[in-house]
């Protein structure tokens, strides 16, 4: 005799029951989940204000003095996609820091890798393992990951910069360990080292062997980055990007960091990009001028100082309707997606390969 249909549903109930108990997951219960057609990302496009930042910055270092143990005086950019969890994007840290006159952050050392871009002042520094390099606004700075790194402001004003760390995806890997050096400062070494030997853009000293993963340069300057930049002139340039560059690795022609990579855009004026999207995420920062991006059809005007977010798998394009050049610089987790084989990248192809607008971002 065969059996009827609700002894089958209670013995079919039975079994997800055991397995739920049993710690199991009957994978067809799941698979449009976990196996979905594209990524179904948590992380949602989002802009903040430089005003608000820089205010916060400002209040915080009247507030706030740096010590042991909180270590740095930094505001962290939260994604409000992500359920309370520390981070800009899934996998990255996007963050202003303010160091004030005669204020020393610190040393310390951490398995996340991080970069410094500089927005406001000069004669400040980091010192990384050993070596000072000097900061002004625009120059790029690295401490990679298990470096020794201080901050130290020399200047009569306060230093802010963006940190880019990626400390959301090392605390998803359960690979954060972090270590406080035994006194306040790291000896100074050397001061723009790494500079003085690396920063001449096709040249390498012959008499340095490269360490491992250990990046030569520490620091990228301003100047070079901009007249790279301005090179292109009218030229032609990416059609989503405009007039981009990604930061290299001098002795490997590859990113800045494994888990890293940096990139300095102009959108030149008149400019409105095609959108594309692509797998990794993205966190800019608006150095220089104003424009709008549009991600996933919402339009995001920024200026001077704004950051904003695009997530993973986002349709997203620039414009520069004004008569100044725009600036982004930008830490995306590309490298990352290229060393496990995941990169992909599609440009849009509908309406002239435009987005339609169908709203305005508000915050
Ligand atoms: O300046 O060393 O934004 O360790 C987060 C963690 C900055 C830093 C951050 C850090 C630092
Ligand atoms: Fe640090």
């Amino acid at each position: 005799m065969s059996k009827s249909a609700p002894d089958t549903e209670r013995e079919l109930n039975d079994f997800y029951q055991e397995a739920d108990q049993r710690h199991l997951i009957p994978l067809w219960k799941v698979t449009a989940q976990l196996l979905p057609a594209e990524p179904q990302t948590k992380v949602l496009p989002y802009l903040w204000k430089w005003s608000d930042l820089r205010r916060m910055a400002n209040r915080a270092g009247d507030l706030v003095p740096i010590e042991r143990g909180g270590e740095r005086r930094v505001l962290g950019l939260i994604n409000p996609g992500l359920g309370g969890k520390y981070a800009a994007t899934h996998t990255l840290w996007a963050a202003v820091q303010i160091v004030k006159p005669g204020e020393i952050a610190p040393c310390h050392r951490h398995t996340a890798a991080a970069i410094r871009f500089i927005i406001e002042g000069d004669r400040s520094y980091t010192n990384v393992n050993g070596d000072k390099c000097m900061m002004s606004r625009g120059d790029l700075v690295l401490t990679p990951n298990w470096s020794w790194h201080d901050h130290g402001c020399e200047s009569d004003q306060p230093m802010i910069w963006m940190d880019g760390l990626d400390l959301p995806l090392v605390g998803d890997l359960d690979a954060v360990f972090f270590e406080p050096y035994p006194t306040h400062a790291h000896p100074v070494a050397q001061i723009n080292d790494s500079e003085r030997k690396f920063s001449g853009p096709h040249l390498k000293p012959t008499w340095e062997k490269p360490e491992g993963r250990y990046p030569p340069l520490l620091n990228y300057k301003w100047e070079p980055t901009y007249q790279a930049l301005k090179k292109i002139g009218e030229g032609a340039a990416s059609p989503f990007d405009d007039v981009c560059f990604q930061y290299l690795n001098p002795h490997t022609g590859g990113p800045v960091l494994p888990t890293i990579g940096c990139y300095i855009q102009m959108i030149r004026p008149g400019i409105h990009t095609q959108a594309h999207r692509q797998v990794n995420s993205a966190v800019y920062h608006v150095f220089e001028g104003r424009g709008y991006s549009v991600i996933n059809g919402t339009r995001f005007d920024w200026e001077r100082g704004d950051f904003f977010v695009v997530p993973p798998w986002a349709w997203h394009e620039h414009a520069n309707e004004g008569k100044e050049e725009a600036i982004l610089f930008s830490i995306q987790d590309t490298p990352v997606m290229e060393a496990l084989g995941l990169y992909r990248e599609q440009p849009y192809q509908e309406h002239d390969g435009q987005q339609k607008v169908i709203g305005t971002f508000e915050s």
